[in-house]
């Protein structure tokens, strides 16, 4: 591959399997260009904020909060609070999400039915997000935290893959409504409206 194509490919996003998997023996070949990458991983997001890279979406929201908030309500000091806001989103990390991960790149890129565990798994996370809602208003508390912000992201996209039943859940119903009801909430919906228009049309092809 020429000096300018392998350029090419660090420049852009991956798009298709294909992409990735270039991507991944072109990295694997070369140790010099993997150190120069700002995140090895290739994922999204990546903040670079003066020096400092970050590449985990949980860890730059902590991050923010913690260098930039003007106070501590989105992820606050004391530990028993803080706490429960880090097991919320330990809990998006490594479950919530790593279903919706698993289904799009093992199942919907590459245009092959959806495992019915995968679906099973999604119900559980749905149950188990109904109980931390219990007699609260947000995820955390009654207060709004950053455990909200990246829990509603994951449920509301999660949900055009397995839409949940309403009926069932009515915790996350109100929730999901109070979260919509967020001045800032249309950066959600953006994302989410492009997504559905993509997904919903891969998902009836396969
Ligand atoms: N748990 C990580 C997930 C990062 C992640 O997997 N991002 C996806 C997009 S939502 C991605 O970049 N996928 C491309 C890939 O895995 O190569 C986080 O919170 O930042």
């Amino acid at each position: 591959m020429r000096e300018e194509e392998e350029e090419e490919i660090f420049k852009f996003p991956m798009n298709t399997l294909d992409d990735l998997n270039t991507f991944n023996s072109l990295i694997s070949e070369n140790p010099d260009k993997q150190k120069q990458l700002l995140n090895p991983q290739h994922t999204v997001p990546t903040l670079v904020d003066g020096d400092t890279v970050i590449t985990n979406s949980h860890a730059i929201s902590i991050y923010l909060v913690e260098k930039y908030g003007k106070n501590d309500a989105l992820y606050p000091k004391d530990v028993v609070r803080r706490t429960l806001v880090n097991q919320r989103l330990f809990f998006d990390e490594g479950t919530m999400f790593q279903i919706l991960y698993l289904t799009m790149t093992y199942s919907v890129i590459r245009k092959e039915k959806i495992p019915e565990l995968n679906k099973k798994r999604a119900e559980e996370a749905y149950k188990f997000l109904e109980t931390f809602l219990k007699g609260q208003e947000w995820v955390a508390g009654n207060s709004l935290t950053i455990a909200d912000l990246h829990l509603i992201t994951t449920v509301t996209t999660l949900n055009i893959l397995f839409p949940f039943n309403n009926e069932k859940y009515p915790n996350i119903v109100k929730w999901v409504e109070r979260c919509q009801a967020l001045p800032y909430y249309i950066e959600n919906a953006r994302g989410l409206q492009a997504y559905s228009n993509t997904v919903t049309s891969l998902l009836s092809k396969l």
